[in-house]
């Protein structure tokens, strides 16, 4: 199927200085384009007979003048990423001359290619179904090692072939019962219990991936993680040793971190965004510098509220004050690590770690304690699962759909228990299969394309 008849051409790389830049061209008159642009020699016109997946060294040219020196590598329809004719014009890797190769190929009868549209071609002619577009996507912005692995199985059709077998699954079910209800004289009509059976075999496969939803949202979005305290505890001390470098500014002047600091972090698969803030206090005095910090501290406060994760700090030396107690009560009810800071310089704990135990004890002098920080943050983020025992990875989209078509399941189990004539139960299985058709793209909506593909970047 031939989705739309121009030719669009983008460039794929990101734009910037490098060894090389890409600009891709993909439609029918990828080669007419080409053809204007390239020649083989700088001084005629000599073009190459352009066969499929052959790779071919020549100059562009405008006005007979040269542009750059590059290499084309030919792919014939649909043996392509698109599964249309492409050309990828591998170019230098500069800003100006990647603009103007792709203002040639404009020139010469391409079209401004649409974000993804690369992609959606693919889609659209077949060459690859919806969840591992998806995956692609994934891949692309994936923040973790254990994400990009995951996503990768999902690009090499783990989750659509499982999709498939359950919806085969549901197929055979609704064949035993249309063929009862369309040749009643020659099949008889499956027994409720048996029915029963199947669907719920069916419902715990769909309930095998589910289960992971929670744990691979986790790994798409991430957590947020801001480190609260009183100022002087070691805040940024612990922001640079969790990212292991020195980002924020350390000093033992109590008031020195002002604004928020953010950074990305991967604590064991789990992409973490991690928040150094101001130390929280109550200011007297009204001098420039304290009306900046008030700033800094208003700023931390929201930060706090809206961070999934809050890595409460206290000084060990000092032991917990009423002022470290006012910052607790402050975060009630979200999730907190209460960590110990500098427990390099204490000798007797006893009155430290009242009124209660922290979770950690940690030095970032000597490093004591920093695993279990950030064994705690996999803990917590986690909600005690196991992420490595999510075999499937689903984004919402898949989640819905996968949890529409239990709902038909369950009113197919509901009406075999009360014995509901058959031809309502079909119904149930096939509105089942339209969900599942729905993930690997089988019946799929423009909006649904759309909002897919527009994710992706210009180029893809
Ligand atoms: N001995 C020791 N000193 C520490 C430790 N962590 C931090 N410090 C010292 O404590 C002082 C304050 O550290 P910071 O990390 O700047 O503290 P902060 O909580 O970010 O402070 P504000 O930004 O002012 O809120 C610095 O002199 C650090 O060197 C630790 O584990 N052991
Ligand atoms: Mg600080």
């Amino acid at each position: 199927m031939k989705y739309i008849n121009d030719t669009i051409a983008a460039i794929a790389t990101p734009l910037g200085t490098g060894g090389v830049a890409v600009i891709r061209i993909s439609g029918e008159k990828v080669f007419d384009i080409i053809s204007e642009i390239f020649s083989l020699s700088l001084k005629n016109k000599k073009l190459p007979d352009f066969e499929a997946n052959k790779i071919y060294y020549g100059w562009i040219k405008y006005n007979n003048k040269p542009v750059d020196q590059v290499l084309l590598l030919s792919f014939k329809g649909p043996k392509s990423f698109t599964g249309e004719d492409i050309i990828e014009i591998h170019c230098h890797g500069g800003i100006n001359i990647t603009k103007n190769i792709l203002q040639l190929c404009l020139k010469a009868g391409a079209r401004s290619a649409t974000r993804g549209e690369f992609s959606k071609r693919a889609f659209l002619n077949g060459k690859m179904g919806l969840t591992e577009a998806e995956a692609i996507l994934d891949i692309i912005h994936s923040r973790t090692d254990k994400f990009s692995q995951v996503s990768a199985y999902n690009l090499s059709g783990k989750l659509s072939s499982c999709i498939k077998e359950i919806r085969s699954g549901v197929m055979n079910i609704l064949s035993e019962v249309v063929a009862a209800l369309d040749f009643p004289e020659e099949v008889e009509e499956p027994e409720y219990t048996y029915l029963e059976e199947c669907v719920i075999n069916i419902i715990e496969r769909i309930n095998d991936i589910l289960k992971s939803s929670n744990n691979s949202n986790l790994m798409r979005q991430g957590v947020k993680i801001a480190i609260a305290g009183k100022p002087n505890v070691g805040k940024s001390s612990l922001f640079n040793t969790l990212l292991n470098m020195e980002r924020a500014i350390v000093t033992d002047i109590p008031g020195t971190t002002r604004d928020i600091i953010q950074e990305s972090l991967d604590v064991d698969g789990i992409p973490v965004t991690l928040i150094d803030t101001a130390g929280i206090r109550d200011l007297e005095s009204k001098t420039q510098s304290d009306q900046i910090e008030s700033i800094g501290i208003n700023i931390a406060k929201d930060h706090i509220q809206s961070a999934d994760i809050v890595l409460f700090l206290y000084d060990l030396t000092k032991g917990m004050k009423k002022e470290d107690i006012a910052i607790l009560n402050k975060i009630k009810g979200k999730p907190v690590i209460k960590v110990g800071s500098k427990v390099d310089l204490v000798n007797n704990l006893n009155d430290s770690v009242l009124p209660e135990m922290p979770d950690c004890l940690i030095s970032t002098k000597t490093g004591n304690g920093i695993k279990l920080v950030k064994q705690k943050i996999k803990q917590f983020a986690l909600s005690f699962n196991d992420i490595d025992n999510s075999e499937y990875f689903t984004n919402i989209r898949h989640q819905e759909c996968l949890n529409n078509a239990k709902e038909s399941l369950l009113l197919a189990v509901t009406s075999c228990q009360n014995y509901v004539p058959q031809d309502f139960i079909s119904i149930d299985l096939k509105t089942a299969l339209l969900s599942l058709d729905e993930i690997t793209g089988e019946v799929v909506t423009e909006e649904i394309l759309d909002n897919i593909f527009s994710n992706f970047c210009i180029g893809k």
